[in-house]
């Protein structure tokens, strides 16, 4: 009996021992379902990475092989270029220098936008100077002009001319106006003096009367100026343009050259309002001593009227119509005479109300004039006043 407990005890303890054994073998088939599971989730990832691996291999071989090409490409136009006589050392050398030319030409590119902006700039500011330095030198020239005639009063001074610069060339002129009814239409509107280049002259210096925009070519204002001059003052000009002058018949053809221009004359008498002409004209050039054609004269007739068809006279040169007098000797002042009695405005000037050859301008009867200013524009522009204050 005892002995078959013995045996039913060992065969209880063995299979306690079989189940603790089970049991720890379930366990171990777990943990190893699990590492497996891991193992093929790590799988999966190699695979993934060596694929995603090998790829990049490949595109850096594709990289690499295209990267060599372009190098043996670039070496054999090198090689062909200098004959086979350059290193990969020079290769790079000369690679880095066509990066540094392109970026230089670049800053050549920038450079060159940048000094064209300041070209203009420049000569805008080029612009400005020779317009002072202009004004500069006819202020300069007027002072001279000055001088001149306090030295000497016997002689008219001479107008003065505008001054060429050394350094400019005749394009300079290009922006010169023809005349002061030009300045006038550009929209300038103070009266003094201006250079101007008619189209058939020289550059020269006149006074603009930018009431109307006319040039003006005579003035008379207190006798400080003496107008019995001979042919070579009355053809080149004399006087002051700020005060008494005669702009010379030279210069007054070359404003009217293109004909049917208007002359504006104001006239002042002692103690009278001041009375204004105008009428168109034409004048001949120096070939014809300036022969003056007064056009439509019948309210001018007391002025030019009668004077139409007549060249200019002056005492060393009688073209009046009086074979035994010389009208600019005996009346003083060069003028289109006909005869000796009529209009003179470049007469000698008075300063006194009745005086013979005083400034004639009404056939018939002796007064003088206070005030003569005589100016041109051109045609376009022409009306008739007969009077005014
Ligand atoms: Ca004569």
């Amino acid at each position: 009996m005892n002995d078959i407990v013995h045996k039913l005890n060992i065969v209880d303890h063995s299979f306690n021992r079989l189940t603790v054994l089970a049991s720890e073998i379930k366990e171990e088939e777990e943990e190893l379902k699990k590492t497996t599971v891991v193992l093929k989730a790590s799988n999966e990832e190699m695979k993934d990475l060596s694929v995603r691996l090998y790829s990049k291999v490949d595109t850096i071989l594709q990289e690499k092989s295209r990267l060599q090409n372009k190098v043996q490409g670039l070496e054999e136009r090198l090689s062909s270029m200098s004959q086979g006589l350059v290193t990969r050392e020079q290769v790079q050398e000369l690679n880095a220098l066509r990066n540094n030319i392109h970026s230089q030409e670049q800053s050549i590119t920038e450079l060159l936008k940048a000094m064209r902006e300041q070209s203009t700039q420049l000569n805008q500011q080029r612009s400005k100077i020779k317009r002072l330095e202009d004004k500069l030198a006819t202020s300069m020239q007027l002072q001279e002009t000055e001088k001149t005639f306090n030295l000497s009063n016997d002689e008219a001074p001479p107008l003065p001319s505008y001054r060429f610069s050394e350094n400019i060339n005749g394009s300079e002129f290009i922006n010169l106006p023809s005349d002061c009814n030009e300045l006038f239409q550009q929209g300038e509107r103070l009266s003094g003096v201006y250079a101007i280049k008619p189209d058939t002259s020289e550059p020269f210096m006149v006074f603009c009367d930018m009431t109307k925009g006319e040039t003006v070519i005579q003035r008379r204002t207190d006798g400080s100026i003496d107008f019995d001059q001979n042919w070579e003052k009355y053809e080149h000009g004399f006087g002051d343009l700020h005060g008494e002058f005669w702009l010379g018949l030279k210069r007054i053809y070359s404003l009217s050259v293109k004909g049917n221009s208007v002359l504006h004359i104001q006239l002042e008498e002692w103690k009278q309002s001041r009375q204004l002409f105008e009428h168109r004209f034409n004048l001949d050039g120096p070939q014809s001593d300036y022969t003056i054609q007064v056009l439509q004269a019948e309210d001018f007739s007391d002025l030019l009227g009668n004077h139409t068809d007549t060249r200019f006279s002056t005492k060393d040169r009688d073209n009046d119509h009086q074979p035994h007098h010389n009208c600019a000797k005996d009346t003083g002042g060069g003028w289109w005479f006909h005869a000796c009695g009529g209009t003179n405005l470049n007469g000698k000037y008075m300063k006194s109300r009745t005086r013979k050859k005083g400034i004639q301008w009404r056939a018939g009867k002796k007064s003088s004039l206070k005030f003569i200013q005589m100016s041109v524009r051109p045609p376009q522009l022409s009306f008739l006043i007969t009077d005014a204050s």
